[in-house]
């Protein structure tokens, strides 16, 4: 299976340029972490996010959390993302009607599809979400990710519903690169997805709000899965300790690096 392949050989398994860039990017820079920047300041959110960009392959952002927010921040994000050789990938978990999901991803304050090449969105509504994201999203080579599963305590996304949103995936392989999910798809075969995985902790196992964590190794070596999404984990509670963010980065860098060098020895 495709487990075994290094990022690099799957490289050639996508048309997406989204995808391509990303498996890429990951062997590059020897990194399968994800940063997930939850701040409410640009101050901020800058700081954290070129505090940990030498150690990301992607930096994972939620701008309508932002109480500052101005299009002024897309440039500053896009000029520590060429700084740092990393990837960006707004969470906007998408969920509503094909006509509604092509404007919230073109327009708005955030015009997120103009500057952010990952994006994902609920398979809730059915393939038109898909057809809705991608006449926008695919012209501009952008990657869509479907959340297959979720990591919080009690949520619905499982059994038919994570199949279900597998085969809309399959369906839509020129724009789908992949999932939001906790394992790989079972009996995957030479299909290759990208799976991409938040609830990571190393010292923590729940946040108190239903966030659920596991840890790199069995993330990546036990699950399958390609990335990991770090959070809390990764910037702690004071934002302006840049050093030890940033030492928190490249351990969560280490600890998924070697988890998939193992993988691929397996
Ligand atoms: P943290 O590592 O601080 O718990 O943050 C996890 C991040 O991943 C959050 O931005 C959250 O929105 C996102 N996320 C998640 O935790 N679980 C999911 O199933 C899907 C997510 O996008």
């Amino acid at each position: 299976g495709v487990q075994a392949l290094s990022y690099v050989q799957r490289a050639d398994n996508y048309t997406n340029p989204a995808a391509k860039e990303l498996l890429l990017t990951m062997e590059r820079k020897k990194s399968n972490l994800s940063v997930s920047v939850d701040v409410t300041k640009s101050r901020d959110f800058l700081a954290i996010i070129d505090a940990v960009g030498p150690y990301a392959c992607l930096i994972k952002t939620h701008v309508d959390i932002l109480e500052d927010f101005d299009f002024t921040l897309i440039e500053s994000l896009q000029a520590l993302s060429k700084k740092h050789d990393f990837m960006i990938f707004e969470d906007r978990k998408f969920a509503d009607i094909g006509n509604t999901v092509a404007l919230q991803y073109s327009s708005g304050v955030h015009r997120i599809a103009s500057w952010s090449q990952i994006t994902n969105a609920h398979s809730v509504p059915g393939p038109s979400i898909v057809a809705g994201l991608s006449s926008v999203g695919l012209p501009l080579g952008r990657g869509l990710l479907l959340l297959a599963e979720m990591s919080t305590a009690g949520n619905l996304a499982v059994g038919q519903y994570t199949e279900e949103t597998y085969q809309m995936a399959r369906d839509h392989r020129d724009f789908v690169i992949g999932f939001i999910g906790q394992r790989r798809p079972a009996g995957e075969g030479d299909e290759d997805f990208l799976v991409l995985t938040p609830g990571v902790e190393l010292d923590v196992k729940a946040d108190g709000m239903g966030q659920q964590y596991r840890t790199p190794r069995e993330v990546i070596l036990e699950s399958g899965c390609d990335v990991i999404i770090v959070g809390r984990g990764v910037y702690g509670k004071d934002y302006s300790l840049t050093e030890a963010i940033a030492q928190q980065a490249e351990r969560y860098r280490e600890s998924g690096w070697s988890a998939y060098l193992e993988r691929c020895k397996s």
